[in-house]
């Protein structure tokens, strides 16, 4: 152990003072994000010097070790990034609007976003990749949108989103995790405000008849198999290695509307959910439905046989489960404690046998404001002190020890990290194959650590080797609002494409199109007019569009469609209708297709907006529009 940890040891009793003090003060650190010590900055100088001997270098051309997927907060978007380079490959809209890509304004994309691309922004929070049997299958990517209470899949192989369903009867979708075991069937999602039902206006002081859902989403299908009524609120969620429970913490079961509400109780819970009694009970028929909604509904309040509530001290935040299957973990937050709850004894628990607190074999002090746990598969969690500003590396077995009398030490290092960790993430720590390599660190504030650039700051991701017995940072990673989580994959987990299959369903809606008007998509340049719609299909190859000229009348609408018949690998083309607001990304082998008024006389010129050749700024053509 390092003098530094035995120092934090030491200090843990100073920092105990908190614990028991008002909540407010606890609160007030939390919004202070106070982090300086003089230990503190020594051992941050130290961190300093491990990732200027440059260890982990990957060397220009040579390829990462993992794919990384990082939510993109209230970016909306999802980011790929290698590590442990930290270099950030792409980005996939998402729930955003993408002036790249095209992203919320190409038909394809509007339909994938369907009603809700109405709306402009989104909030995304928890990425996770399917699994089979425990394991990435590097097939799909879910992740949530809090801010419209939507869930998203992204297609892998594409790596573009192909799927986005709204969750009814709900607000704001917040923790989202899949069943790991047999595979992913369903993705879990919290829906974390309880409102009033129907909320139509009425009833709206009535808190105590107000309340949330737990929510299953076809994976495949990605409708809404079935919700299930809570008590409290529902806030972040995790799946067992069994396929029977999931479990999810609630930080409001006070179903406060302040914040000193709903900071009232020591304890609030983590609910788990018994999916086979919950399948059953819909197979029996035994659910309601709310409102236009079809979706099952069956009620999974205290004294159901659905669920069971597990009282934890305080505010509880994140919930992992351990990679060896045993252990779900609830995250204090208020609490300086994590609490190990045994899905072992959770049979028993269900059946009435044994009481809810039973469950609870473990309850180790690690810190202040306790967010996350993650897995490097040798038996030690990493937990994120938000308030501390540290991740606190810890045994689980000798936690319960500890927890059970034995004088064991539980801890096993501290580390300064800069700083407020949110969300930390061991490599493929969610699945069977938690490999205890890397760890990313999440960090809401960059503070001092990059060249200032107004009063916005990055937040900054850290990279941390955990392979050794010590933890090392290693890397400093700045990155734009605000991401949340991410999840890495060994790069072999993941197999994208190289160029598009002319039959892909991501442009299916267009081809139908195009068959309906009798046009091959891959050979003709034609103008099609039905009525004051106009429909303009063009091919390009490097550097033209095969159609540099089409006419059409003020007021038209007119659809282009490009289809890109280049079979070079990274040859992408993009149009850009000038002064119309389009933009969009046509790769090799794709079509894609836009849609526009033309509403102003005149001539207009198209581009390439995609850099493709040397004669890539005369990739272009021009709109005639005759005066109405
Ligand atoms: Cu902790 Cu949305 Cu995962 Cu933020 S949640 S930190
Ligand atoms: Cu085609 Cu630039
Ligand atoms: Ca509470």
């Amino acid at each position: 152990m390092s003098d530094d940890t035995k120092n934090e040891l030491k200090n843990l009793s100073r920092r105990h003072f908190l614990r028991n003090t008002s909540v407010a003060g606890v609160a007030g650190a939390t919004l202070a994000g106070g982090f300086g010590s003089a230990a503190a900055l020594l051992q941050s100088q130290k961190a300093r010097a491990a990732s200027e001997s440059g260890e982990v270098a990957i060397a220009p051309g040579e390829l990462d070790e993992y794919y990384g997927f990082w939510s993109g907060g209230h970016s909306g978007e999802v980011r790929i990034l290698g590590v442990p380079s930290m270099r950030e490959l792409m980005r996939i809209p998402v729930f955003n609007v993408d002036s790249a890509t095209g992203w919320g304004i190409t038909n394809e994309s509007k339909h994938i976003l369907g009603d809700s691309a109405k709306f402009l922004n989104g909030d995304a929070h928890h990425p996770h990749v399917s699994m089979t049997d425990g394991r990435y299958d590097g097939k799909y990517l879910f992740i949530n949108d809090k801010a419209n209470t939507r869930v998203a899949r992204i297609r892998l192989d594409i790596m573009k989103t192909d799927k986005i369903t709204t969750i009814p009867n709900v607000q704001a979708i917040h923790g989202l995790r899949l069943q790991k075991v047999p595979h992913t069937k369903y993705v879990f999602a919290n829906a974390e405000y309880f409102i009033p039902h129907p909320n139509d206006g009425q009833n709206m002081a009535d808190l105590e008849n107000h309340y949330t859902m737990f929510n299953a989403i076809d994976a495949e299908s990605m409708d809404v198999a079935w919700q299930v009524i809570v008590d409290g609120n529902l806030d972040n969620t995790d799946a067992d290695y069994t396929g029977r429970f999931v479990a999810s913490t609630c930080y409001n079961s006070e179903k406060a509307a302040d914040l000193a509400g709903t900071m009232r109780e020591e304890r609030d819970w983590a609910v788990v959910f018994d999916v086979e009694a919950i399948e059953k009970a819909v197979e029996a028929g035994d659910y309601k439905t709310i409102g236009d909604s079809k979706v099952p509904v069956v009620d999974g309040r205290h004294g159901s046989k659905l669920t069971r509530y597990i009282p934890v001290p305080k505010n509880p935040h994140g919930l992992n489960t351990s990679p060896d299957g045993k252990y779900f973990i609830a995250n204090g937050k208020l609490s300086p404690t994590c609490s190990i709850i045994a899905i072992d004894k959770l049979p028993d628990l269900f059946a009435d046998k044994i009481e809810p607190r039973d469950t609870v074999v473990g309850e180790p002090e690690l810190g202040l404001g306790p967010l996350h746990t993650t897995f490097d598969g040798r038996g030690n969690a990493y937990t994120t002190l938000f308030i501390d500003s540290q991740v606190a590396k810890w045994n689980i077995e000798d936690a319960i020890k500890s927890y059970n009398g034995e004088d064991v030490n539980y801890l096993r290092q501290k580390i300064d990290v800069h700083y407020q960790p949110g969300h930390n993430h061991a490599s493929l720590t969610e699945s069977r194959d938690a490999d205890g390599k890397w760890l990313v660190v999440l960090s809401k504030f960059s503070k001092d650590r990059f060249l200032p650039v107004g009063p916005l700051r990055p937040e900054n991701d850290q990279l941390i080797d955990i392979s050794g017995e010590e933890m090392k940072l290693v890397h400093d990673g700045p990155t734009y609002a605000e991401p949340h989580d991410c999840i890495l994959l060994r790069a072999d987990q993941v197999n994208p494409s190289k160029l598009w299959d002319r039959n892909d369903p991501f442009f299916a809606v267009t081809r139908e199109r195009a068959e309906k008007d009798g046009i091959e998509l891959t050979a003709d340049n034609k103008v099609i007019r039905d009525g004051n719609k106009v429909r303009v299909y063009m091919t390009s190859v490097a550097p033209q569009f095969n159609l540099t000229e089409f006419k059409v009348k003020q007021g038209d609408e007119v659809t282009v469609t490009v289809t890109n018949l280049d079979q070079i690998e990274d040859l992408t083309h993009g149009f850009c209708m000038v002064n119309h607001g389009v933009s969009m990304e046509i790769s090799p082998q794709q079509t894609a297709s836009v849609t526009f008024t033309a509403d102003k006389p005149g001539v207009h010129w198209y581009y390439c907006n995609w850099f493709c050749h040397a004669m890539h700024m005369e990739m272009t053509g021009r709109m005639l529009v005759e005066p109405a």
